[in-house]
This record gives C-alpha cells, structure tokens and sequence, in this order.
C-alpha cells in the first residue's frame, strides 16, 4: 500500500513473483503521478492458490474498484482472480527468457467466454498502460481523475509536436546527432523488456 497516506487502496495489483516488480513498478508510478491509492501482493495461482483465491475474492468488500495482475510464464493469475470476482481484471503479460514473454500472453489473454481478463502488452508498456487504463476506469467514477487523464495526453501531444518541429528543422542527420545520446537512447532504454 501506498504508505504516506491512510486513504483505502482502489486498486490491487498482485504480481506473481517479486521477480514480476521491476516490470510491475511501471504500474506503481503511473498510479504515484495519478495520486490513486493501490496495494501490492505478492500471489501465486501455482503457488499459493488459496491465498491468491481468498484475496480475489474478498477484494471488492475491502474497497478495491480494480485489480491489476502480473505474471509470466504459465500465467494464470490473472484468470483466476477473475473467476472469483468480478471486478475489473487487467493483466500484465511479463517477459521470460524461454519464449520472450509470448507464453504469458497466450496464458492470458485467451479467457473462456464469460470470465473476461483484459490482456495489455508484454513487459514496460503493458505495466505502463496497465496503471493508465486503471485510471480510465476509475475516471467514470471520479472526475477528477478524467482532468488528470487529458493532461497526460496534452503533454504526450506537446513532447511529440516539440520534436517533430525540431526534426523538420534540423533534418534526419543533425536530429539524430543531437538526440542520439538523450531521449531517443533513454526512451529506447525505457522500453526495453
Ligand atoms: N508464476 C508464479 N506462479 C505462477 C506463475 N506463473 C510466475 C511469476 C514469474 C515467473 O513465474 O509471475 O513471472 C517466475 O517466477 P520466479 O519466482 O520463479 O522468478
């Protein structure tokens, strides 16, 4: 739990390993710069199944409005959870060595009909998203979150407007001279899984 504030968590991420947080953390700062309130459990479908249970399916009573889950491999966290709740699920899909992350996808996102899991990308962008479209979700209830959500997006639009301009101006070969040791190499950084 986010512990500077006494503020019940809305949202309940469970991971499915703590070596899932370094990709999960992604989630956790997007919901620092929403100021959303959220826990974080360490859960296992395999390994602690009837804690992992026992969490989904007291979750709703204890305030939580949306679960993010992330897992890799045999990924069946998520779907799990969902069986038990029916609270919105989102599903972050981690990176793994054997099959780079493609296991975890297909463990998730093919849920039988009537027990949705809504599956985000592998690794960093999918963590990322995962903590926006929490705060999309939360938005139809809470307003102020919807302001927070279009400032994001006016400040994705003005960083891509900046370097468009200046890419024009500058043409291919100075652009990537000036930029290739700053935000192109630290943006490629970022997403790397
Ligand atoms: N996992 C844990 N219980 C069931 C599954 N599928 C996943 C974790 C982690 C991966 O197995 O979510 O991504 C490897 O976990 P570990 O603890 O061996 O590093």
């Amino acid at each position: 739990m986010n512990k500077k504030s006494s503020r019940k968590p809305k949202i309940g991420i469970v991971i499915g390993s703590d070596t899932d947080l370094p990709i999960m953390n992604e989630t956790i700062e997007v919901l620092k710069k929403f100021n959303l309130e959220y826990e974080v459990r360490i859960l296992s479908a395999h390994r602690t199944p009837d804690e992992a249970s026992e969490y989904a399916k007291t979750a709703r009573d204890r305030g939580i409005e949306v679960i993010i889950s992330g897992a890799g491999g045999a990924a069946h966290l998520a779907g799990s959870i969902a069986s038990q709740t029916t609270l919105p699920v989102l599903a972050v899909p981690m990176p793994t060595t054997s099959l780079y992350g493609i296991d975890s996808l297909y463990s998730i996102v093919q849920m039988p009909a009537g027990v949705p899991v809504a599956s985000l990308a592998i690794g960093k962008p999918g963590a990322k998203n995962a903590g926006i479209l929490a705060a999309q979700i939360l938005a139809l209830k809470y307003p102020i979150i919807q302001k927070q959500l279009e400032e994001m997006r006016s400040e994705m639009r003005r960083n891509v407007l900046a370097r468009d301009k200046k890419l024009v101006k500058d043409g291919v070969s100075s652009y990537l001279k000036s930029s290739s040791s700053s935000f192109i190499t630290k943006k490629r950084r970022r997403n790397k899984r």
